[in-house]
């Protein structure tokens, strides 16, 4: 069979037309932030996208089929479906077979994107290697999905909720380029830097479209994971995060919090802790990595 697949009146005129799209997740909008904040950010993003010279498709799962990209009432609809499944590689063809609404986390998205032909996505964070996964075995599919499906990811870097050293591990492992915008040190999501170091480093949107040609040139599977720091005048310090951020993950473990539920609650917990703060951070670098992720699908638009 086909991929049930379903494009948006914008996209489908985008992929007639041979514009440049981006993918957009749908994760950040049912389980990554609060409504109405959700629904600005997702149409924000949106917009930062059209006006960067590219098309965005958002990806969400919904009456069996894969949509890529959303008209404005579908967005609004499903920025109001608090109980839309999280959907990651393992739960996709059931969601699909039974007709369920569901959201699409980065590695769906991924999936999905590759499958409509998108070769760039802009996300806010990965998933990763949580806190304590040597024990608890969370790590996420984020990472498998970005060896295996060869579609350049824009995000902030990773958030501290997980363990940035362990997480670049296993990227590393996997053969997965994690590639600093303009930097060298991994973006700490809230702050522009981490303590840890970046392992490769690119200055501009034309030199990661064709280092993601090259990978296709060379055969090899997988993607490409670009960590963009954080505006300067929105970052959040991470003195300042540091204890909300392990009260956070005491919480999460004293209430035996797991599986796919953890990352949506270190999030809620973390913008109740911070009053919000964390989530104007949050909304200003989905709008950076959706800016670089367009300016990145022009540079591969182009002949
Ligand atoms: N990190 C964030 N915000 C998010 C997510 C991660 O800062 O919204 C979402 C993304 O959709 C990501 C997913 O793909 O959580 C990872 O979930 P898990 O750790 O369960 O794989
Ligand atoms: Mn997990």
């Amino acid at each position: 069979m086909t991929p049930p697949l379903k494009f948006s009146a914008e996209v489908a005129a985008a992929r007639a037309g041979g514009q440049p799209l981006v993918a957009l997740e749908s994760t950040i909008i049912t389980h990554g932030m609060p409504h109405p904040h959700n629904l600005q950010t997702a149409q924000g993003a949106e917009q930062t996208i059209r006006d960067a010279g590219a098309v965005p498709a958002t990806i969400a799962i919904m009456g069996g089929h894969i949509h890529a990209g959303l008209s404005a009432s579908e967005l609004e609809a499903l920025a109001q479906t608090p109980d839309a499944m999280k959907l990651s590689r393992a739960d996709l063809a059931v969601a699909l077979a039974s007709g369920k609404t569901g959201a699409t986390t980065v590695a769906a998205t991924m999936i999905c994107a590759n499958l409509a032909g998108i070769e760039v996505f802009a996300t806010g964070g990965i998933g990763g290697v949580h806190r304590g996964g040597e024990l608890s075995f969370d790590i996420s599919a984020d990472l498998q999905e970005l060896a295996k499906t060869p579609v350049t990811v824009v995000c902030a870097g990773a958030k501290a909720i997980l363990d940035l050293p362990k997480t670049l591990e296993v990227l590393e492992t996997l053969g997965v380029p994690v590639i600093g915008y303009q930097t060298d040190t991994l973006p700490g999501f809230w702050s522009r830097q981490s303590p840890h170091a970046v392992p490769l480093r690119m200055e501009s949107a034309a030199e990661i479209a064709n280092a993601h040609r090259m990978r296709a040139g060379l055969g090899l599977a997988g993607g490409q994971l670009v960590a963009n720091p954080i505006p300067a005048d929105a970052e959040l310090s991470a003195d300042y995060l540091a204890p909300v951020i392990a009260q956070a993950v005491g919480e999460a473990e004293a209430g035996g919090i797991a599986a796919k539920e953890v990352t949506p609650f270190l999030l809620d917990r973390i913008y109740r802790l911070t009053d919000g703060q964390s989530l104007i951070s949050n909304i200003a670098l989905v709008h950076n990595n959706a800016r670089l992720a367009a300016e990145i699908a022009r540079a591969l638009n182009a002949p």
